[in-house]
């Protein structure tokens, strides 16, 4: 199993940390080298569900697991009655803090396979695309918040609206870049694709405006 030189891990105990060092070290090698590691590092590990507040906004962000897989559908109502919204990333200061809570935590990624290619594919986020019909692949995106869309930081070739019915975002690392803290588009219920061996994300990020109430 390799490891990260120079990942600042943010787990915050001794397996976590682990597994952390683990999935970055996947995420910031050679997918030729360590495409083999991918089912161990996906493996299953304790569900981590912090608060945690970023100061520039003073919003607070969550990220939850689902293990099973989860729609982008479902993931916005389970948002919703938790009392938030799935994140808004509407700069890139805001897209790498988030980005901060969910790179190197493999409880958070899950696969996308297609021409002897795994993607790796991340939680999902509050971002749609409401016009669809008439600017595909690019045109009509947006945040559940309704706040506007001017900042974006799409995976390479994405979005592509695959088999024509991807129409929501979360985040994906494509084999082979080095980006960080790109987004994808994929339908609703991902198990939909036909060409492409997609699971359903197994995570959300969830944004309060103030803090909830637990
Ligand atoms: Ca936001
Ligand atoms: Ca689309």
């Amino acid at each position: 199993m390799r490891s990260i030189q120079g990942y600042n891990s943010i787990g915050r105990d001794p397996l976590v940390k682990r597994q952390s060092n683990r999935i970055s070290g996947w995420l910031s090698c050679s997918f030729a080298i360590c495409s083999g590691t991918i089912l161990n590092l996906i493996a299953a590990g304790p569900a981590l569900a912090d608060l945690v507040q970023w100061k520039t906004n003073g919003h607070y962000y969550e990220v939850v697991v689902a293990p099973e897989g989860i729609t982008w559908i479902e993931a916005r109502l389970a948002a919703q009655a938790k009392g938030g919204y799935l994140a808004t990333l509407t700069s890139r200061p805001e897209n790498q803090f988030v980005w901060s809570l969910i790179s190197g935590r493999p409880n958070f990624w899950t696969t996308s396979s297609h021409d002897g290619k795994t993607d790796a594919v991340g939680p999902w986020i509050g971002l749609l695309q409401v016009r669809h019909q008439i600017q595909e692949p690019a045109g009509g995106w947006g945040w559940v918040s309704g706040e506007p869309f001017s900042y974006s930081n799409w995976a390479p070739g994405k979005p592509n609206n695959l088999e024509e019915i991807e129409d929501y975002g979360q985040y994906l690392i494509v084999q082979g870049s080095n980006d960080q803290a790109t987004w994808n588009d994929l339908p609703n219920d991902s198990l939909r694709l036909t060409k492409v061996q997609a699971k359903r994300p197994v995570a959300y990020i969830v944004e309060y405006d103030t803090k909830p109430k637990r």
